[in-house]
């Protein structure tokens, strides 16, 4: 099939789980066409059958705002047009979706019918997609769209609670390439980072707000009370300054290091003990799945898609968001004893393998063919 799928190009969830899902959608032999603003940062590398075309949007002195969606539009039917494409598939609705219903109109003026898939992410519904500004648009866009999926069932929940739309909404999980994080560690990564074999904990997000990463820093401070242990913190975001300057401030807070975005976070996590995400809200947390694949268990909140993930007292555990006190207990039980810690590190890897490519990739690509019959 020829595939056009659409996403963010960032760090971010929603375009790193579309960029996936493009890789190995080419690996069986689709033809993929990614269609966003700049090079998805998990496309590295050639692939014969992946092609990338960049939407540019001109300035022009009366544009404040320059149209993104617009261009959007018209890169997908220039996509569509002249490269065959069966399906368009687009992740994360705003602005994605209403860009597809406006490209769908414009191709079947010219007599083709493209089939939209609308992949719904999360924030996109939860957070902006909500509010006013942007809710009759994403409404409207979620019932014209050909088939809505969303990450979990949490997410499906959250959308009839949030929009008034009667259309069915399909569950299809995200997933992980188990093989390319179930790396084994490179010990002398390991020593460099913990000289004294202390445990290493992790955390990765976009440090937004809503990812609590100051419950990170003081879960990590009380573990570090009873345990010795070092965090490692992946990513960059808007909160990332406050708490760097809170770590400067604090003399405990040496053993925290800031390792900044990272492409390749496969190289990282298997070094790690423990993963910590006490976000106040995850539609699904793929950083979380990603953790588990390279056997490394997690503290996560239980708000959201994360119980859906996360199996308490298996793959880690899960606490009430804020809850940083019932964190760094369950957090020091899974690192105090060596045999405990190899368990919940097998359990991890056994959780992962329910979300393998194997078991998802599929779900999607019985949806295209649906559309294409
Ligand atoms: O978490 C973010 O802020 C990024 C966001 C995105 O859309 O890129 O992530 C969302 O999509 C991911 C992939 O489906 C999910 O794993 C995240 O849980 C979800 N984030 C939220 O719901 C806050």
């Amino acid at each position: 099939m020829n595939i056009a799928i659409v996403c963010y190009p960032t760090f971010g969830g929603s375009g790193v789980l579309a960029t996936e899902l493009g890789k190995v959608l080419a690996e069986k032999g689709h033809n993929i066409h990614f269609i966003t603003y700049q090079q998805p940062v998990r496309l590295s590398g050639f692939h014969a059958n992946i092609f990338y075309h960049e939407v540019s949007v001109p300035t022009y002195p009366l544009f404040d705002f320059p149209p993104y969606e617009t261009a959007l539009a018209s890169s997908m039917v220039d996509v569509v047009n002249n490269h065959h494409i069966d399906v368009l598939h687009v992740h994360y609705a705003i602005p994605h979706a209403a860009a597809a219903f406006m490209a769908k109109q414009i191709l079947l003026k010219e007599g083709k019918n493209i089939p939209v898939i609308t992949t719904l992410h999360g924030t996109d519904i939860t957070l902006v997609g909500r509010d006013k500004t942007y809710s009759p648009v994403v409404t409207f866009s979620m019932e014209e769209s050909d088939i809505l999926t969303a990450v979990s069932y949490n997410l499906k929940e959250e959308t009839y609670k949030n929009f008034s739309i009667n259309k069915p909404i399909e569950v299809i999980h995200n997933f992980v390439d188990i093989k390319r994080f179930n790396k084994k560690p490179v010990d002398a990564f390991r020593k460099l980072i913990s000289p004294n074999n202390e445990k290493i904990i992790v955390h990765a997000s976009n440090f937004r707000k809503l990812k609590r990463v100051m419950d990170v820093v003081q879960t990590f401070l009380l573990i570090r009370k009873q345990i010795p242990a070092k965090l490692l913190l992946i990513g960059d975001g808007p909160d990332r300054n406050e708490i760097e300057s809170f770590t400067r401030s604090c003399p405990e807070c040496r053993e925290i290091t800031f390792l900044g975005k990272q492409e390749q976070i496969e190289d990282i996590l298997p070094i790690a003990d423990l993963f910590l995400l006490p976000s106040e809200y995850e539609s699904f947390g793929l950083a979380a799945l990603e953790a588990m694949a390279a056997e490394v268990p997690v503290i996560s909140t239980n708000a959201g898609g994360l119980p859906e993930i996360n199996i308490d007292g298996f793959s880690g555990f899960m606490s009430n968001v804020g809850d940083i006190q019932d964190m760094s207990k369950k957090a020091i039980h899974i690192l105090s004893d060596e045999k405990t810690l190899r368990e919940f590190k097998a359990n991890a890897i056994i959780q992962a393998s329910k979300f393998g490519i194997d078991k998802i990739v599929p779900q999607y690509e019985a949806l295209y063919q649906s559309l294409i019959k």
